[in-house]
């Protein structure tokens, strides 16, 4: 078994590349985006990565259901409710019915694990946890939910902090705690490592269990150069005072993991990335397209020779 620990936009094309190859992949999802709305439960990162792998995923926006509607929106509007927050018809569905099944007493691992059915998925999906994790950005000394800040203000003012609210208190998902254990390597998606894995490592039982774990865990780089390639990555670890490169990011990393695949374009950080302790590979990270998705997919299968 593999197992992936993904969250944003950027994890969706490499988990699709493993499951095009692996029928055994297992994605620990990040929950601290979840947003209320309206009354309904919107998980991007756990839908995001549902709807890439049932093939109907808005790839143009990295989110949402492709071709879907506005109509429930447009209504909401008329209702002189904010619609800053695009959710189409179909991906309204998808939150009204877990949030029913949550008041039904459900928890989000079973209703997560009933979607995958639902969209007929071959990979497990399992929440980080099933408690509450609410990353919070504070921007002009005002204290925002992580999509205020991205989507409502367009993520235009100043990072301040970042807090990843109930991480704390929260208890990792004992499914999530399995799968690091039995999984044969585990790979740290090339997600936005504060706002889509750190809330994740935020948890202190899954640090210490990818610790643990530190011999099988690689990870991979959402930064190529001194930016990420594909959405804000860059902008929140200078906000955090980490060095916007792959040496910064192998200093968050280097007590979860033990191997890193960066940008064949970063090769000259390699040394100083293995005094650390991390093996370094180097291939082509950007994934444009399928072929491209599962040229990386395979890659790091061939590197540590799953
Ligand atoms: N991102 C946007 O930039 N604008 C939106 O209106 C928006 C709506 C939305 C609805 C459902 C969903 O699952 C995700 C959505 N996202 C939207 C993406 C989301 O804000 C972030 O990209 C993720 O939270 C990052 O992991």
């Amino acid at each position: 078994m593999i197992t992936v620990l993904a969250g944003g936009t950027g994890s969706v094309k490499l988990v699709r590349g493993l499951a095009s190859q692996r029928s055994d992949i297992t994605v620990i999802s990040n929950v601290g985006d979840n947003y209320w709305l309206y009354g309904m439960y919107v998980c991007p990162d756990i839908d995001t990565i549902i709807y890439g792998l049932a093939g109907i995923l808005d790839e143009s926006r990295g989110w949402g259901v492709k071709k879907d509607t506005n109509n429930f929106l447009r209504q909401m509007e008329v209702f002189g409710e904010e619609t800053w927050f695009r959710v189409g018809d179909r991906d309204a569905a998808t939150h009204l019915i877990r949030t029913n099944m949550l008041k039904n007493g459900k928890n989000l691992s079973d209703i997560t694990t009933w979607m995958c059915e639902k969209f007929a998925i071959e990979s497990k999906v399992i929440p980080i946890t099933d408690n509450s994790v609410e990353t919070r950005i504070t921007s002009n000394d005002e204290d925002l939910h992580l999509q205020e800040y991205w989507v409502k203000h367009r993520g235009k003012g100043p990072i301040e902090g970042i807090q990843y609210i109930g991480a704390d208190k929260s208890r990792p998902n004992p499914a999530a705690i399995n799968a690091i254990q039995d999984s044969e390597l585990v790979i740290i998606a090339p997600g936005n490592p504060l706002t889509s894995i750190g809330p994740m490592l935020g948890i202190k039982g899954v640090r210490k269990e990818l610790s643990k774990n530190r011999k099988k865990v690689i990870a991979v780089s959402p930064i190529i150069g001194n930016k990420s390639f594909s959405g804000p990555a860059g902008q929140y670890m200078e906000a955090a005072g980490i060095q916007v490169s792959v040496f910064g990011l192998a200093q968050m990393y280097a007590d979860v993991c033990s191997k890193l695949v960066i940008d064949s374009k970063d090769k000259a950080q390699i040394k100083q990335i293995e005094a650390m302790d991390l093996k370094v590979y180097d291939t082509k990270l950007k994934m444009q397209n399928k072929v491209s998705e599962e040229a990386l997919a395979s890659f790091i299968l061939k590197q540590v020779k799953v």
